[in-house]
């Protein structure tokens, strides 16, 4: 399919990659230029990017970048035609994911929300889950192109309840990580060893896909990014957006949004997520460190 992908970021360069291996006929754009991707055609706008393509896909970091890519000076819109879907990978607001595909129905053009989980990993080798929003036949229009980049959709309902679902998703991974980080720095302050607790909560109940993941890296102090603190603050700020619109309470969710606040104070917005322990640890007055056997 000829297909444009805006946005070259650590995820959209991965599934740009892929399209184009997958003998798609891509043309790429970034906002910063000198990103390029083999096997696509590198243009210098959004709009030049989409001329003539059938789908456009989005990758980038908010509710506003995906507004100023749409509609901004040289925007995808001067670019719409009958026929053409929009598909969007970013995590962005519901609301806002409405708006914007009501403003291209306008022009006969289809929107797609198509937010994925699987990480860094997942894009580049291909094994993302798609978390999909849109009409049933635009979506299987869609289906080479998931192929190339993912391993699975979940169809979750109408444009826009894909991003819902991401939303709902993401508030239990930062949930779950903020209790195991809890766990352990109390653990650890109490004198237990943190490798044998991870040991004991993969042999019971507690275990979660979350642990399993984090767990490793957390006991080797490893803080590099593979879904860094900012992006899932972001997610953090628009899910208690998004509850605020629905007039839903998030209790804990709000909590650890000022942990995440203060992290970020700290310095640790590009580091991974799993960083938000170290603020447990200095208000502790310890630090957690053990074997993840
Ligand atoms: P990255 O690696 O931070 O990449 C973000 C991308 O978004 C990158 O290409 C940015 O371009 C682009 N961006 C950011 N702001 C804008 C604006 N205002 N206009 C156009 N383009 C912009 O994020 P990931 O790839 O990890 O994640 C992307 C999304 O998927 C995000 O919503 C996650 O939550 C899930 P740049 O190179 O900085 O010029």
């Amino acid at each position: 399919m000829r297909v444009a992908f805006l946005g070259l970021g650590i995820m959209g360069h991965a599934m740009a990659t892929n399209l184009a291996k997958a003998g798609h006929e891509v043309t790429v754009w970034n906002r910063t230029p000198g990103k390029q991707v083999e096997g696509a055609r590198t243009t210098a706008t959004p709009a030049e990017a989409a001329q003539g393509v059938e789908v456009v896909w989005l990758c980038v970091s908010d509710t506003d970048a995906v507004e100023n890519v749409l509609f901004g000076p040289d925007g995808v819109e001067q670019s719409l035609t009958q026929g053409m879907i929009i598909a969007d990978s970013s995590t962005i607001s519901p609301s806002a994911t409405l708006k914007f595909a009501e403003r291209v129905k306008g022009n006969g053009v289809a929107y797609v929300d198509a937010p994925m989980t699987g990480s860094k990993i997942g894009a580049q080798n291909g094994s993302l889950v798609f978390i999909v929003g849109g009409d049933e036949a635009d979506i299987e229009r869609l289906k080479p192109l998931f192929a190339a980049m993912g391993k699975k959709i979940f169809r979750m309902g109408e444009t826009s309840k894909g991003q819902a679902t991401k939303l709902a998703m993401n508030l239990q991974i930062a949930l779950i990580f903020e209790g195991f980080a809890e766990a352990l720095t109390l653990a650890t302050k109490l004198g237990v060893d943190p490798g044998k607790l991870l040991s004991l909560i993969e042999a019971t109940m507690v275990r979660s896909g979350v642990i399993d993941y984090k767990g490793p890296f957390v006991l080797a102090r490893d803080f590099t990014p593979n879904f860094p603190l900012r992006l899932m603050h972001k997610d953090i700020r628009l899910t208690l957006e998004a509850a605020k619109e629905a007039r839903v309470k998030l209790p804990a969710l709000e909590t650890v949004e000022e942990i995440y606040e203060m992290a970020t104070e700290d310095g640790h917005k590009d580091l991974d997520y799993a960083a938000t322990l170290t603020l447990l640890e200095k208000w502790a007055g310890v630090q957690v460190k053990g074997n993840a056997a």
